[in-house]
């Protein structure tokens, strides 16, 4: 995470690490969420570690099966999902709740003029928590021994497809958020990590950016609602635990 600060102690325990990197979330209590393209380094991890805010440190469990989503597209990077499931349950830590709905994130409503005068409430676009152990500048060889989060505003597709150019950002599995002038940003070792609306909802998951935190170049995130039957599916169907 570029540009971000120390998450206190405590906070995002459904954070899980892979000891070769990337991020991940817990989605039930033997299931993580991923990115398909840390899939390798997932399954050569050795643990992933869930619930602590520094870097190989937490609950202990081994890599059991990952399933990858079966239209991701390694070229496009569409469909840049991975469900991991773990050895052993985590009863002691809650899961993340994940977004269902296919119109968020987007915008949210507030009243610019705090309720006193006639003006009407203005679409203003929604701020996203991203967090995560990458590295804390593009270019940098370690990932941040504190996990990092960072506020930054979705940004409508029309918008970011115009900065990207030629690059591709499909709107239906993916959306953007960050700065136009860049500063505030996911980086590497961020893969996987969760995206998440002011109320704690994950939106999305870390998957590609030109660089990091760099001027019209914002972080590009996976968009769960888009996937979400898919891994309420994978879930059901392979979790020891499922309710
Ligand atoms: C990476 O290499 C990576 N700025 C992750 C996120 C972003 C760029 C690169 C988004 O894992």
């Amino acid at each position: 995470i570029v540009g971000g600060h120390d998450v206190p102690a405590g906070d995002f325990t459904f954070f899980a690490q892979f000891t070769l990197g990337c991020g991940g979330s817990l989605i039930a209590s033997d299931m993580l969420l991923t990115v398909a393209h840390c899939a390798e380094l997932v399954s050569n991890s050795d643990f992933a570690y869930v619930g602590s805010h520094l870097l190989g440190q937490g609950i202990q469990r081994r890599i059991e099966n990952t399933f990858m989503h079966p239209w991701y597209n390694a070229d496009t990077s569409e469909y840049d999902f991975l469900v991991v499931k773990l050895d052993a349950p985590i009863n002691n830590i809650d899961p993340v709740r994940l977004n269902s709905e296919t119109s968020r994130p987007g915008f949210v409503a507030v009243d610019r003029n705090n309720g006193q005068g006639n003006n009407q409430p203005v679409a203003v676009e929604e701020l996203l928590t991203v967090i995560g152990f990458g590295v804390l500048q593009e270019g940098d060889t370690f990932m941040a021994s504190r996990m990092q989060e960072a506020f930054v505003p979705f940004i409508p597709h029309h918008i970011c497809q115009d900065w990207y150019g030629k690059e591709e950002v499909d709107e239906d599995t993916m959306f953007c958020a960050g700065y136009r002038d860049g500063g505030t940003d996911s980086c590497q070792g961020d893969s996987g990590s969760p995206i998440l609306s002011e109320d704690g909802v994950q939106m999305g998951v870390v998957s590609w950016g030109q660089g990091c935190a760099r001027k019209k170049r914002p972080g590009v995130y996976g968009r769960v609602s888009a996937v979400l039957p898919w891994i309420q599916r994978t879930v059901c169907n392979h979790s020891e635990q499922a309710p």
